[in-house]
């Protein structure tokens, strides 16, 4: 097996994207739970995000939601995001929210309903080019809940024309990224269900299209490091949407379920050229709706560290020999080797080396920031998820 400094460059290529709304309020359709220094304005929930950059060194760009996060100057923003560290990454159009949406939003039966939806994809591709984004993440909750409701096939025909209209609205080094769903809110038919439909509507639009992962989007055994590689052979995979589940869409901390396919995926990510590839963000799509927000970022991204430390612990020329060789429990040992390894302290010893604190979950806690925006941030309206 390498040794960890052997990785120990690799491991510093790793970026991910925390999202605005993990800093907000969120919860279920039972309650939703409050939490004291919670954002009240969308640079309150950069500042946060600031913090989980600034103890993990990991997650240097915030993914913004329109229009839960939408200003009257984005140069401004752009700014105050530079100020505090980080930068502005994925841009996500939200046409789920209003009356109009309730039959579709880009399939919708209704040509002023799609138009409507369409420009508001071509508004979040503008905010893009005032702050230096390069992604607009599509995710429709556009389906039907009854058979006959409305024609499947023709929403497939009205989604592509949809698509192609604020594609042709991105700039030449912008991207469209199409994220799918299996099921919910529609539980009949879903428009964009899975990878293969997102695929085929990224190969007609063009190359400045891809798919979005979101690990939480998927039945149950679903092998989804399957899904990895393959559209990593496609050059396909725009971005991940990382999260945890152990039901449907639960949003949970990253790798704190199935740590194990969390490593798996991550294996598949390296194994296809995706860590070092500018053209696979990792984004993780969570939600805190019990634990302290920042902590629960910071939390998701030393998880995604360490499995790829894992990942990157494979030996992989041992690996293709055990391979070739048809060596089955060889090759299975050699690949639950780099898996089992403890690879903590190397960590630790990793981020201290790179001026970053050993513990970084412990050094912002002590950091009193928490505390601080408790006692600051009174009175407002509180960020929710939406
Ligand atoms: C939908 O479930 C989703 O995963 C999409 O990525 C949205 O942008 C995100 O949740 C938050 O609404
Ligand atoms: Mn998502």
């Amino acid at each position: 097996m390498p040794q960890f400094t052997q990785i120990a460059d690799r491991l510093a290529t790793l970026e991910i994207e925390v999202p605005s709304w993990a800093y907000g309020n969120s919860g279920t359709r039972f309650k939703v739970f409050a939490q004291p220094g919670t954002p009240r304005t969308v640079q309150e929930k950069i500042a946060d995000a600031a913090q989980v950059h600034k103890a993990s060194g990991l997650a240097p760009a915030v993914a913004l939601h329109i229009p839960w996060d939408k200003v009257d100057d984005y140069d401004g923003l752009t700014a105050f995001a530079a100020d505090h560290g980080v930068r502005i990454g994925t841009i996500n159009s939200n046409t789920f929210q209003d009356e109009d949406y309730k039959l579709g939003s880009l399939c919708n039966i209704n040509a002023a309903t799609r138009k409507k939806a369409v420009q508001h994809n071509l508004d979040c591709i503008d905010i893009m080019t005032a702050t230096g984004s390069r992604d607009l993440k599509i995710w429709l909750a556009d389906g039907t809940n009854y058979p006959g409701q409305d024609d499947i096939r023709s929403r497939q025909d009205r989604l592509a024309e949809s698509l192609a209209e604020i594609y042709a609205g991105l700039g030449p080094d912008q991207r469209l990224v199409l994220e799918y769903k299996f099921f919910e809110p529609s539980f009949y038919t879903t428009d964009v269900p899975d990878w293969g439909t997102s695929l085929l509507h990224c190969l007609a639009l063009g190359p400045k299209a891809y798919v979005c992962l979101d690990t939480g989007h998927h039945a149950p055994g679903t092998n989804i490091e399957f899904i990895v590689a393959q559209l990593l052979r496609q050059k396909r995979l725009g971005s991940f949407d990382f999260n945890s589940r152990f039901y449907a869409d639960d949003d949970l901390i990253v790798g704190a379920a199935d740590p194990f396919q969390l490593f798996r995926i991550l294996y598949e990510v390296v194994r296809g050229g995706g860590l070092e590839s500018p053209d696979v963000t990792l984004m993780l799509d969570q939600c805190h709706n019990i634990e302290p927000h920042i902590q629960g970022q910071l939390r998701s991204v030393l998880n995604v560290q360490e499995m790829l430390a894992k990942a990157l612990l494979v030996d992989c020329d041992a690996l293709a020999e055990a391979q070739a060789a048809g060596d089955v429990l060889g090759a299975n040992g050699i690949f639950m080797d780099a898996f089992y390894t403890d690879v903590r302290a190397d960590l630790a010893d990793w981020r201290e080396s790179r001026g970053l604190p050993r513990d970084p979950i412990a050094t912002f806690i002590a950091s009193g920031y928490q505390k601080g925006i408790e006692a600051e941030r009174v009175g407002g309206q509180q960020a929710g998820w939406n």
